[in-house]
């Protein structure tokens, strides 16, 4: 996974030309929201769009708001214009609206501290969203317009930044709103935007892309999106990877953007997300390794895969309906599993709250089923005396109670309360077997006393 952190500079400022790439919107929303509203109208990997200010600046939003559904559609506009088949998934929600982009899910935060300039801004952004806000699925991309100064003076600007998912944190595409005429016309911000928001999902892979160079960019045609620096011309004037070879459609065995869950696949014959994984359990055992399962989910097409989480933070992707985690005994965690299928829709995902050793808890914590077995029956000694044997165990421990033992001598099952049993030397055919049971009914590893010892 590549950590790139890359800016598109300015050098020669745009002169606003009459071509529009963007045409501000009416924007739909009906309510102002700092965080991602759910669920999400697209049901897939999705970019969200957020508008960020930091503590005491102006908030521009409603006037704002517009240009940037704008730039979402003249986006997708000009991506289908390169490629037929594919379109950014943009996050959308139900408002009522007579446009598509017009129910863009644009979020409004206001940071809770400021960014400082242009070397610290791109990445304590990402990190106050993360962290503060929440913005931190794995299955989205954020592109951040951030409405403040960012203390860039001279010739050369950074028009925006952009960096890849890493463990915890997510892929951020941020456009500064002070440079690079983005506020002044709407030409080249949605270039800044689409350019870096193809950063932000992994291209140019320089090292491995024949016309790569300044790390993350191509060098080879000056009206490809991702050159280094910025020329005039609107959106409409670039291309998405000049001759194929790069990034986009290339026959190399690199990293392919076209290939990325977040476009949008328009020649698939899969259409539908696939169904929400159902009947989540949950339980661990004594060393604390939880086990997290699932009912499979369903899909038009097909195969499915599966995301899990905790608390939030992306875990790992799995074929099989089911993962291991580990856990510290005690702790309370929130897991979530959400089905995937292979063009990059999702079902919501589905959650449980568990408290590793306890069992299911609710959202203050207490317990509402124990799914956690007792401990293993150990220390199994055994006497004969007379014409019976007498076995004796070490006590099972469990988190929440226990309610005895089940004992199976053949065919027969008993149940004990204690750690002690005498049977008839006849009786004894087979092997006994010894476990804990817990009062969920929930029965803990057995204990097996081979028939030699009995007789
Ligand atoms: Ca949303
Ligand atoms: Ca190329
Ligand atoms: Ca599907
Ligand atoms: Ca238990
Ligand atoms: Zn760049």
């Amino acid at each position: 996974m590549k950590r790139l952190v890359l800016g598109l500079v300015l050098l020669a400022l745009a002169t606003p030309a009459d071509a529009h790439a963007s045409t501000p919107l009416p924007w739909c929303g009906t309510d102002i929201s700092a965080l991602d509203r759910a669920p999400d109208a697209s049901a897939g990997f999705s970019v969200h769009v957020i508008y960020a200010i930091p503590p005491g600046a102006p908030d521009r939003f409603g006037e704002w708001a517009p240009r940037l559904a704008g730039d979402a559609a003249a986006i997708e506009a000009w991506w289908r214009s390169q490629d037929a088949a594919r379109a950014p998934r943009f996050d959308l929600h139900p408002f009522p609206c007579a446009s598509v982009f017009g129910t863009l899910d644009l979020s409004r935060v206001q940071l809770s501290a400021g960014v400082g300039d242009i070397r610290s801004a791109f990445s304590t952004i990402r990190l106050l969203l993360g962290r503060e806000q929440g913005f931190r699925q794995s299955e989205k991309v954020y592109l951040v317009y951030y409405d403040a100064p960012t203390g860039q003076i001279g010739r050369e600007r950074v028009c925006g930044q952009a960096a890849t998912e890493r463990a915890g944190v997510s892929a951020f595409a941020v456009v500064f709103l002070d440079s690079c005429g983005s506020d002044d016309a709407d030409e080249v911000r949605p270039i800044v935007a689409a350019h870096e928001l193809i950063h932000a999902l992994g291209a140019v892979d320089a090292t491995a892309a024949p016309n790569g160079c300044s790390g993350g960019h191509v060098c080879d045609s000056t009206s490809d999106l991702m050159t280094a620096t910025l020329r005039d011309g609107p959106l409409e004037s670039r291309v998405l990877d000049s001759g194929r070879n790069d990034y986009y459609g290339h026959a190399g065995s690199w990293d392919d953007l076209q290939d990325s869950r977040f476009l949008e696949r328009l020649d698939s014959a899969d259409r539908v997300a696939p169904s929400v994984p159902a009947a989540p359990t949950i339980t661990s055992d004594r060393f604390g390794t939880v086990r997290f399962s699932w009912s499979p989910s369903t899909d038009d097409v097909g195969p499915v895969s599966y995301r899990v989480s905790r608390d939030g933070i992306f875990f790992e992707e799995v074929e099989r309906s089911s993962a291991l985690l580990e856990a510290l005994l005690g702790s309370t965690s929130t897991y979530s599993v959400r089905a995937a299928d292979a063009v990059g829709r999702l079902s919501a995902p589905v959650s449980v709250r568990f408290t590793a050793g306890l069992g299911i808890v609710d959202a203050s914590g207490l317990l509402v089923r124990d799914t956690v077995p007792p401990t293993p029956v150990t220390k199994v000694a055994v006497r004969k005396l007379g014409t019976r044997v007498v076995l004796t165990w070490a006590r099972a421990l469990d988190g929440v109670g226990l309610s005895g033992y089940r004992v199976r001598i053949g065919a027969r099952t008993l149940s004990t309360s204690r750690e002690r049993l005498s049977v008839q030397r006849s009786r004894v055919t087979g092997p006994i077997t010894i476990a804990a049971v817990d009062r969920a009914g929930n029965v803990g590893p057995a204990a097996t006393v081979p028939l030699r010892r009995l007789r």
